[in-house]
């Protein structure tokens, strides 16, 4: 600690305190404006000034460090006289018709505090936006601070801002290009969020806040915090909340697109499907008739014909309730959710080889790792507020290898980028791991202390040395040699991967071969270390973790270890039966053994691949419950029964992240009409259909309070301590800090751990003469998924459609331009997309984005699956493209 004197009086700080932070935390805050805790001292704006006892003239506080002993003044006339010319000198020329307009802002503030002449003339504007569907530019209003020209390139790291010329004539417009999304501008809202003036606004939130709600974005699952303003019932702006996940960050997601619970197709009354049509009914009527339609099903069927699959979109309160009603109310382990498509093969391999079948490291680690190695993922785009640290970890001179056989953002910044051929990856990461073997450059102690298996895998590597895969799998011998050498040797260095390695044949053993590389280089149970899948949407881990999967009750405990304790808790039996998985359900219902399904918050018709079969599936159930805020592909093509649930912003609850912190989720606003929370709507119709004990919750606390007396590593996550605490699991009791690093002295499943011998068989999906391009698919940054929140706010216009990128060389051989539609046939099916020539893209391999279901992507999906856990193969299917003449469908 650092003793100071501020004003005469004693204070003790933390060493090294930004004097500033000091001065604020003592009482005696100084004014300021260039200042933004998330960026570098700057010192520009001379507004902070204090005297310091020894120095001769006046320090800027912000860019002054506490030392002990300092003494400080704050308010002397020298200071004020100081303070008082530089405003004046910022007001001079400023539009004074914006200081009553929107007082709110902390420049106007200082001015109304602070007498200054009226200004004569208006500040010339350098650049003017119009065309930009979030941010608007007054750049009369522009003091020269540069806080968006260092927080887009310290934060964002997107470089779009610059300050132009000197002097009288110095003014804020892009690096280049006439618009700021020519600019390469991504939306963020960075940028907007620290402008001091109103000069960069956010145009679609022009009504006045009148409650600020701390909570959880929707959209993925890096789990960002956020300030939601409201005002008259509804969400009116969006600002980033200080957090150690998003330390004050948002995406264009998080922070704009917020329109979807107001679209006019919001459905908010319960329907049944009547003759044909959907007729709104009380939610009565439509829980009797669910009642009586699954009971029947059971009489007939048996409890294993009907299935429940959990929402990957709501909570942890929600998700709990759901596999305890498929098991208690049902009796039956059918229950899955969509970890299923994504990231099941990761937590497979994870608690296969490690113990924990979740991510080992925290977020926080990016800025503690000498080299980050990410592997089918795509993270500027897909978990942008990672993919923005991961640039600035880049920039700061962290070592970046990327595996993708796309030019990604990160690609064309990384280190190396090793291009592999879709569906090689444990190929890949065989030859890097039999050169680490070879050339010695492995963690002899490690091993020795923590790894079974060396000889052995081993011999069994010394057939995948990088020159005899180097043609299978893509990537020249030497890359692969090269990127083995720069992993193993730096120290810490840690793995992110994604849907690249798991939505394979092999993806459980793509992450597989991923964790050898750690276990050889002693990559594990470290800060800035570990394997790290990139979880898909808000609560995708927290909806698996519940039990949403047949395999495993909450807290990814299995029936032989936990199921007394389940049993006598919840005073049930369990059911008997192996549960099916989402796809074993569907293949099911093709066989005629499987009759109704409940799908909340999921749409799996048009995303489940292999559209065709998906269809066949769902045509043969008897009863089909979608619980959603629209109603989904899935509803409109085979619903009977439509229950209206409440949105994000209309319940509270939890959400699980991408690095195991549990947050809460609260209520901002009511919900329209009768749209209910689902934990409600769950809840009510357990109790209808008998079961009153067990299912009579008076909110979520009380749910969560039961999921952590049942899950011991997340018992100490109360909700009092997630009010002011960010956590990660295992948090074993109330005193627990939590566990940012997993396996530290020994893995979850012991105290070593066995490296996978992981022979390399290719998918049965090839190209052919018929078929010779091979399709990935995946995701951009503007749109989410089914596109159904996404697409119901002006993101639309950001991106409007769905896109098939080619290589220029390829586009150039079929003769096929830019912006065409082209018509894309693989064995399974056929879909017409827009042609987007691009040099990410290899010769021979095409990608495209599946958001929205009216272009149905997935028609051409196959029906091959991971080989352990049922994934589909959506990153790997032979196509063939031709131009449509006349025009799209
Ligand atoms: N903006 C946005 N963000 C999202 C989503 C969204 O739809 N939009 N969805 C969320 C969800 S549910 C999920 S699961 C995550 C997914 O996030 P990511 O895992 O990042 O998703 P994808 O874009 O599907 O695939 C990632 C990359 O894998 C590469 N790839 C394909 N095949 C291979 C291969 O064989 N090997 C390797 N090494 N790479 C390969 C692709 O080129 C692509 O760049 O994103 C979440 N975040
Ligand atoms: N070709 C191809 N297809 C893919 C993939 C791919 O890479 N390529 N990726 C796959 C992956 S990883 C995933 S996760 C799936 C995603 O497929 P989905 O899970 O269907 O996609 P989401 O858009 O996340 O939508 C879930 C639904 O939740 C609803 N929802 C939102 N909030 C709430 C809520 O609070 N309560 C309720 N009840 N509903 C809510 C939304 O309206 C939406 O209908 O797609 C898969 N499909
Ligand atoms: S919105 Fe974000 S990316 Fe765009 S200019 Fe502002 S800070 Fe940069
Ligand atoms: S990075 Fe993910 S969690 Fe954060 S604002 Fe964007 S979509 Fe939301
Ligand atoms: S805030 Fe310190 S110089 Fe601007
Ligand atoms: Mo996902």
């Amino acid at each position: 600690m650092a003793k100071i004197v501020v004003d005469g009086v004693d204070f003790s700080v933390a060493e090294g305190t930004l004097l500033l932070k000091a001065l604020e935390a003592a009482g005696h805050a100084v004014p300021h404006l260039c200042h933004d805790d998330r960026l570098k001292p700057h010192g520009g704006c001379r507004l902070c000034l204090v005297e310091v006892a020894g120095d001769r003239r006046p320090v800027a506080s912000c860019n002054t460090v506490v030392c002990d002993g300092m003494v400080v003044q704050t308010q002397t006339p020298l200071l004020q006289t100081l303070r008082a010319t530089n405003l004046s000198l910022l007001a001079a020329r400023y539009p004074a018709d914006a200081l009553t307009a929107e007082p709110q802002h902390p420049f106007h503030q200082l001015l109304a505090g602070c007498p200054t002449d009226s200004p004569a003339v208006r500040r010339a504007v350098g650049f003017h936006d119009e065309s930009h569907p979030y941010i608007g530019t007054s750049l009369d209003r522009c003091i020269q601070c540069e806080r968006c020209v260092r927080i887009c390139d310290e934060v964002q790291g997107q470089f779009v801002w610059a300050s132009w010329q000197r002097g009288e004539q110095t003014h804020i417009a892009p690096n280049h290009g006439s618009t700021l999304l020519e600019a390469g501008c991504v939306a963020c809202g960075a940028c907007v969020d620290t402008c001091p003036t109103g000069a960069l606004f956010d145009k679609r939130s022009q009504t006045a806040v009148e409650n600020w709600t701390r909570s959880t974005c929707v959209y993925c699952g890096v789990g960002c915090q956020m300030e939601v303003g409201t005002a008259n019932g509804q969400v009116v702006q969006i600002k980033p909340a200080a957090s150690p996940v998003n330390r004050g960050h948002l995406c264009v997601k998080g922070r704009y697109a917020y329109e979807f619970g107001t679209a006019d197709d919001r459905i908010s009354e319960p329907m049944l499907r009547r003759d044909g049509t959907w007729q709104p009914v009380s939610w009565d009527e439509a829980f009797d008739f669910i009642a009586s339609r699954l009971a029947a099903i059971r009489q007939q069927y048996g409890a294993d014909a009907i299935g429940v699959l959990g929402s990957a979109r709501a909570t942890n309160e929600e998700n709990y309730l759901a596999q305890k009603f498929a098991r208690v109310v049902l009796g039956t382990n059918n229950i899955d959710c969509c970890a299923r498509v994504c990231h099941t093969p990761s937590a497979k391999a994870l608690k296969l080889m490690l113990g924990t079948g979740a991510a080992t490291n925290a977020f926080d680690d990016i800025e503690h790792t000498q080299l980050l190695m990410l592997s089918g993922c795509n993270p500027t785009e897909n978990h942008p507020v990672v993919g923005a640290r991961i640039k600035q970890a880049v920039r700061r001179g962290a070592k970046l290898i990327v595996i993708d056989p796309r030019r990604t953002e990160l690609a064309a910044m990384a280190d190396l980028h090793l291009a592999v051929r879709p569906g090689h990856n444990v190929e890949l990461y065989n030859a890097m791991a039999a050169t680490v073997v070879e050339e010695g450059l492995l963690d002899a102690d490690f091993i020795a202390n923590r790894v079974d298996g060396l000889a052995e895998f081993s011999q069994f590597v010394r057939d995948y040395a990088p020159e005899a895969v180097a043609a299978s799998c893509g990537v020249p011998a030497g890359l692969i040699r090269s990127a083995a050498r720069l992993y193993a040797g730096a120290k810490p260095a840690m793995c992110f991967h994604g849907l690249g390695l798991t939505e394979h044949v092999q993806g459980t053993e793509g992450v597989m071969a991923q964790i050898n590389l750690a276990l050889l280089t002693g990559n594990l149970g470290k800060r800035g270390a570990g394997i790290n899948p990139l979880r898909g949407q808000n609560n995708v881990q927290g909806s698996a973790q519940m039990g949403c999967d047949p395999a495993t009750l909450t807290g990814a405990q299995s029936f032989v270890e936990a199921g007394a304790h389940f049993k006598s808790l919840w005073g049930a039996s369990l059911p008997a039966s192996h549960g099916l998985d989402l796809l074993s359900m569907l293949d099911a219902a093709r066989a005629g053994r499987f009759k109704a399904l409940w799908a909340v918050g999921y749409d799996i018709y048009p995303t489940l691949a292999h559209v065709a079969e998906t269809a066949q599936a769902l045509a043969a159930l008897e009863l089909v419950i979608v619980q959603d805020l629209f109603l989904t592909e899935t509803a409109k093509a085979f619903g009977t029964v439509f229950l209206p649930a409440a949105s994000v912003f209309e319940r509270d609850g939890t959400f699980m992240n991408s690095d195991r912190r549990v947050q809460r989720v609260r209520q901002a606003i009511k919900p329209p009409g009768n749209a209910q929370p689902d934990w409600w709507i769950i809840q009510t119709l357990a109790q209808r259909m008998g079961h009153q004990t067990g299912f009579d919750f008076d909110g979520p606390e009380a749910i969560w309070n039961e999921v952590r007396q049942l899950w011991p590593a997340g018992a100490g996550l109360s909700y009092a301590r997630l009010e002011h605490e960010s956590l990660n699991w295992p948090c074993p009791d109330e005193a627990h800090p939590g566990t940012p690093v997993l396996h530290i002295d020994r893995f979850a499943s012991g105290p070593r751990a066995t490296l996978a011998c992981l022979p390399f068989t290719p998918s049965p999906e090839q190209p052919s003469q018929d078929y010779p391009f091979v399709l990935v698919t995946g995701r951009t940054l503007y749109h989410f998924n089914a596109g159904t929140l996404s697409y119901r706010t002006p993101n639309a216009r950001l991106r409007p459609s769905d896109t098939l990128d080619m290589s220029p060389q390829d586009a150039r051989r079929l003769l096929l331009n830019d912006g065409e539609p082209v018509r894309i046939r693989s064995r399974y099916g056929e879909a017409v997309l827009p042609l987007r020539i691009s040099p990410t893209i290899k010769p021979g391999e095409l990608f495209a984005t599946f958001h929205r279901p009216d272009l149905w992507v997935n028609r051409l999906t196959s029906s091959y699956r991971d080989n352990r856990v049922n994934s589909p193969e959506y990153k790997r299917t032979a196509v063939t493209v031709e131009p449509v003449f006349g025009g799209g469908n």
